[in-house]
């Protein structure tokens, strides 16, 4: 940790505020260049501690920059961990409004739903697998607080990774017998397919963003709850949206998820 109490609540607020009142912001990191990892994790905490404040529940977990694109495109080989709030959550075939947000991307993901709690280190595949108790598609809409779509890994970390809304599809599978390696995904926006991907997109696997998730929080001393709702990150790419228009995302055994931004 580099930074103060006082300055990581300052961060924290810089952002959060950035966040509700829409509007961008400069990444931290050109203030405060010696931010490392640790401080950033402090900053998104200190974020959901002003949320809670104000009676704001997290309602899920996530993984971000799953994909070796995203990965190399940031010069990381570890994936990184935000929170979902109550607010976020979009119901599915509903509408997301664009003036309460910056600059939305959309990317689909498979989420999970655990029966047991995941407890690193030594977490895999298979442990997330036998914790599991089912799996639903799921779309992120993603909303860098930062100019431009523009942060370094700190910076982003920090901004509860880019964190903005997400919409849980109706169907809920057993893992038993699905390969969500192989479970493809094909995204449409305004009737054109825009992205398609398969599981395997997300590490090799979706269950090792869980694992890698629950390694993450066991190296601080925490666990990953039973009955916490978990994005596993991006299959497919990062595609921008305005309002108009309207996503369509098909997943192979999981059913279909649409939505409109108005
Ligand atoms: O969910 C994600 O993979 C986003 C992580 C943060 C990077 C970004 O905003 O693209
Ligand atoms: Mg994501």
């Amino acid at each position: 940790m580099t930074l103060d109490k006082q300055t990581i609540q300052k961060l924290a607020a810089y952002l959060e505020e950035a966040e509700m009142h829409a509007h961008d912001v400069t990444k931290i990191t050109d203030d405060y260049p010696q931010l490392d990892s640790e401080d950033a994790y402090a900053i998104q905490a200190a974020i959901r501690d002003i949320k809670a404040a104000r009676g704001t529940r997290v309602a899920g977990l996530k993984a971000g920059l799953t994909s070796r694109a995203k990965m190399k495109q940031m010069g990381v080989d570890v994936p990184i961990f935000g929170l979902l709030f109550d607010y976020m959550s979009v119901p599915n075939g509903g509408e997301v409004k664009t003036s309460e947000l910056i600059h939305p991307k959309v990317e689909s993901e498979i989420a999970f739903v655990l029966k047991k709690p995941l407890k690193g280190p030594g977490c895999h595949v298979g442990t997330v697998l036998a914790a599991t108790d089912f799996v639903l598609p799921a779309v992120e809409i993603i909303d860098s607080r930062y100019r431009n779509f523009r942060f370094d890994l700190n910076s982003v970390i920090a901004d509860n990774t880019s964190s903005s809304r997400f919409v849980v599809g109706d169907v809920a599978q057993n893992v038993e017998g699905l390969d969500l390696r192989t479970l493809g995904i094909v995204m449409e926006k305004n009737g054109e397919i825009v992205a398609m991907a398969a599981g395997a997109a997300v590490l090799g696997h979706p269950a090792e963003a869980l694992a890698q998730m629950a390694n993450h929080y066991g190296a601080r001393g925490e666990e990953v709850p039973a009955g916490a709702y978990i994005m596993s990150g991006g299959a497919t790419a990062a595609v921008a949206v305005q309002a108009g228009d309207a996503i369509h995302v098909r997943f192979q055994h999981l059913g279909a998820i649409g939505f409109r931004f108005v």
